[in-house]
């Protein structure tokens, strides 16, 4: 029969080496080593100029003041967006009044289809805090490479196509600083904690 020390040390190791695990695939997915996310932890971001679904230049200075989460992805996409939005729909609803004091960017890696009415169409679905972003291939770009997103088209029969994408949802501070990846696989509730704390 095992003693109650080398119990509590079985499930100690569990938990640990979950984490170590957690941990190292979190530096996995966003390409970085343990070292650079000391060092450098604002490498991820950065300013971009965009346009919304309504149609309105936006910039990373409109969310000056208000923590957020950006999500890139596109409107064809069959499964992993339209769940992520759905998910960060239910957080917006479920933070309330207080949603105004956050926000959601949504941003294409697919602008050639992703124009801004076919966005507009789109968001429509969600809640009305999440902000489609869509631009010319050029401002597309440069914020896919200072987010360190990977976006690749992969052909489909009769000259359609599809985008491998990143699906890491970015948490931003309020003053547009890179802080960790956001855990979606939690409760509303407990994701609306983390999104106040930085209020
Ligand atoms: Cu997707």
């Amino acid at each position: 029969m095992k003693t109650k020390a080398s119990q509590i040390a079985v499930v100690l190791g569990a938990f640990l080496g979950g984490l170590v695990l957690f941990l190292g695939a979190i530096f996995l997915v966003t390409g970085l080593s343990p070292a650079s996310i000391n060092r450098a932890p604002a490498g991820i971001g950065g300013p971009f100029h965009l346009i919304d679904q309504n149609g309105k230049p936006f910039s990373d200075r409109d969310m000056e003041g208000r923590p957020y989460l950006v999500f890139f992805g596109y409107t064809h996409c069959p499964d992993i967006c339209p769940t992520e939005l759905t998910e960060l729909s239910a957080l917006m609803h479920t933070l309330g009044p207080d949603a105004d004091r956050a926000g959601v960017l949504f941003v294409t890696v697919d602008p050639e289809r992703d124009t801004q009415a076919v966005l507009k169409d789109y968001m429509s679905s969600f809640d009305p805090h999440l902000r489609g972003l869509t631009g010319d291939r050029a401002a597309i770009d440069a914020a896919i490479k200072d987010y360190r997103v990977y976006a690749k088209k992969v052909p489909l029969d009769a000259g359609d196509y599809s985008m491998d994408h990143t699906a890491i949802v970015y948490l931003m501070d309020k003053n547009g600083r890179f802080i960790a990846p956001f855990n979606m696989d939690r409760t509303a509730d407990a994701e609306a904690a983390e999104l106040r704390r930085y209020f």
